[in-house]
Parts: C-alpha cells; sequence; structure tokens
C-alpha cells in the first residue's frame, strides 16, 4: 500500500476554495457543481459497465437532428435532468437531445442558473469502446424576476458563460472544469468514488504536434480549409515543419488532446453546410470558454467564438480550436481565399 506523497484535493474541496475567493458567493454555483460531478460520476458508472450490462445499441428513437439515440444517451439526458430540476438553482435547461427548452417542473421552485448540456457527446463510439463525454455550460439567467428561464436566457454569448466544464470518459474518467479562474482537471478514483485534482491550472502548450480534422471531408472543403490544411502538414511555400494527425471522431476526447497537448482541432463549414456539424450554444461555447482560460483561443474562422449572439437552440458553428497561432493562422486562409464562403456563412450567422 502505497500513501499519496502530495496533497489530496477532491472537486469538492476545490470547488469550494473556488468559490470562497468570491465574498459575494451564495453556495449556488458551488453546489450546482457538485451536482454536475455526481451526476458524471453515475455516467461515469453505466459507460463503463456498458458492456457487462449489455446496454449498448440504439433505443430506436431519433434525436432533433435525425441521428438514432444509443441507450446510454438517453440515460445520461435524464441523471442531469433529473439532477437538477428540483434543486432551486436551475431556472431552464437545454439538452443537445432535445428539440425545446427543458422547463423545470411547475412543483419545483426555478433557480438562478441556466444549465445547457450535451449529455452524451460522440455517442457513435459507444458501440465501439472509444472515448466519449459530457459537455456542461452554465449562465446566469438574463430576465429579471424569479420564474422560469426563457430562451433569452439561454441563447447567450459564450463572453457570458459562468462556468463551463466537460468530462471525458476514456481509460480513466477526467472532469475538467472552469469558472472563469483557470481550467482544473480532475480524474475519477473509481475505488473511491472521488475525482481527485490531476491537472491543476491546465495551460494549453504551444507547438503542439497535432492536428485534427476529419479528412473524409476532404472534397467539400473550401480552398482556404484545403489550404490552411496543406499549410499544417508543411505543404505549402512557407514549408513549416509538419504536424501529425489524430481524429478520434469524438469531440470530447479530440478537445481534450488539444488541450493538454497543444495543437488544433478544427469542424470546419462548407459550401453545402456554412455551418458545419457542431452545436454552438452545447458544444463550441463552453469548449471556447475552457481553451480561453487556459491560454488558447476559438474562432469559427471569422471572429472569437465566444463573442457570437447565438440565434436558435441548435445553432451550427464552424469550429478552430486550439493554441492561438494556429487558429488565427485558419482565420487567416478564409480571409484570404473564401470570400464567398464567409459571405454566405456570415448571412447565416446573422453578422
Ligand atoms: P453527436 O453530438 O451526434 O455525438 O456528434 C458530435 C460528434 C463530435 O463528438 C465529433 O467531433 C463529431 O461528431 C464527428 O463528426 P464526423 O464523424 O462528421 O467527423
Ligand atoms: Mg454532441
Amino acid at each position: 500500500m502505497v500513501v499519496p506523497q502530495f496533497k489530496l484535493m477532491t472537486i469538492e474541496r476545490h470547488i469550494l476554495e473556488q468559490q470562497g475567493r468570491h465574498p459575494e458567493a451564495t453556495g449556488r454555483l458551488t453546489n450546482l457543481l457538485y451536482d454536475l460531478a455526481l451526476a458524471a460520476k453515475l455516467i461515469a458508472r453505466e459507460t463503463t459497465r456498458a458492456g457487462i450490462a449489455n446496454i449498448l445499441g440504439a433505443t430506436g428513437d431519433e434525436n432533433p437532428h435525425g441521428e438514432i439515440q444509443q441507450k446510454l444517451d438517453v440515460y445520461a439526458d435524464q441523471v442531469i435532468f433529473r439532477m437538477n430540476d428540483h434543486t432551486g438553482r436551475v431556472c431552464v435547461m437545454a439538452s443537445e437531445e432535445h428539440d425545446e427548452l427543458l422547463a423545470i417542473p411547475a412543483h419545483h421552485s426555478p433557480g438562478y442558473y441556466v444549465l445547457i448540456y450535451d449529455p452524451l457527446d460522440g455517442s457513435s463510439n459507444i458501440d465501439v469502446n472509444t472515448s466519449i463525454g459530457t459537455i456542461f455550460a452554465i449562465h446566469r439567467k438574463l430576465t429579471p424576476g424569479d420564474g422560469h428561464g426563457t430562451l433569452a436566457d439561454v441563447l447567450q454569448p459564450g463572453s457570458k458563460l459562468v462556468a463551463a466544464a466537460y468530462v471525458i470518459y476514456g481509460s480513466s474518467t477526467m472532469l475538467v472544469y472552469s469558472t472563469g479562474n483557470g481550467v482544473h482537471g480532475f480524474t475519477l478514483d473509481p475505488s473511491v468514488g472521488e475525482f481527485l485534482l490531476s491537472h491543476a491550472n491546465i495551460r494549453i502548450p504551444s507547438g503542439g504536434d497535432h492536428y485534427s480534422v476529419n479528412h473524409g471531408y476532404q472534397h467539400a472543403w473550401t480552398e482556404g480549409i484545403a489550404r490552411y490544411v496543406r499549410w499544417l502538414q508543411g505543404l505549402d511555400e512557407e514549408k513549416r515543419p509538419p504536424l501529425s494527425q489524430r481524429y478520434v471522431g469524438s469531440l470530447v476526447a479530440d478537445f481534450h488532446r488539444t488541450l493538454l497537448r497543444g495543437g488544433v482541432f478544427l469542424y470546419p463549414g462548407t459550401e453545402a453546410k456554412p455551418g458545419g456539424k457542431l452545436r454552438l450554444t452545447y458544444e463550441a461555447q463552453p469548449l471556447a470558454f475552457i481553451a480561453a482560460q487556459a491560454g488558447g483561443y476559438a474562432s469559427d474562422g471569422l471572429g472569437d467564438i465566444l463573442d457570437i449572439q447565438p440565434s436558435a437552440l441548435h445553432q451550427r458553428v464552424p469550429f478552430f480550436v486550439g493554441e492561438r497561432e494556429l487558429v488565427e493562422k485558419a482565420e487567416w486562409f478564409l480571409r484570404e481565399y473564401d470570400h464567398a464562403y464567409l459571405e454566405q456563412y456570415a448571412r447565416l450567422r446573422g453578422s
């Protein structure tokens, strides 16, 4: 038996200490974050037992994007909702798995925060035992009064986020969160059921080795993207050292690697799908918030993801994230070669 030599810090203590720095803190956010950590433990328990419990496979229901839901998606979605529908801390929720807002049931009092979540991202990877994740975004209630939250409370720019977090269910389960005071990562010790601080003050390193994009869509790339990827590969006139390529196809996993190792991840728009695939409120905003807190940058090609005012709940957005220099280079290639596409996308975005 080895006694740990370092200071053991549970996520509960860490959240409490972080909030303790704000004298005006009431403990509501602290408690909401605890609840999310508990939901993450319940989901982790099921994802690691998925094979044994024989709960793999589709339920047959389609989500708003026409995708077949997996059973674990449904479980994760319900666990998060039920964990937060009665606590008096949340005024409204929005889940990537639902078309409409999720109201707090009438017999419970609504609270001060808005919770937006992608319950199980990358769920097509479940059956092949590849990392999947959960993403959370928290806003303050914008509309006045103590009542229920509305669409206006959910559709806020990422720069207004109070906190963001993701959980990666990989070779170990990790929860990474930020309340605007750096980015901190915790690894779940399944034997004691605690998230323990394993990655304090994460900073995206510069000079990362990898770029991450789905090359299967190369035929659809705009000229700017095609040239940018060649630049990343060291194939254009500049002859920079080539980056290696990694793509899991599970956003949380690709983002987590980029956060810890540097480099860049991109899911660009195309002429046929100017907004790409990823969702602004459920995926891009919280991950952009975390990237910025770790010294990185996220863009939709036009500018900072955090500055975008969402116009719809399930709005899609091109997503470039990672080391600032690499993301800004993508913006440069788009400005240089993709005028028509950028105009089309800007109209769609409403700017
Ligand atoms: P999902 O929300 O339906 O799980 O889809 C999102 C996933 C992301 O995790 C990942 O980055 C992306 O889809 C991969 O898409 P593609 O297979 O088109 O590369
Ligand atoms: Mg998703």
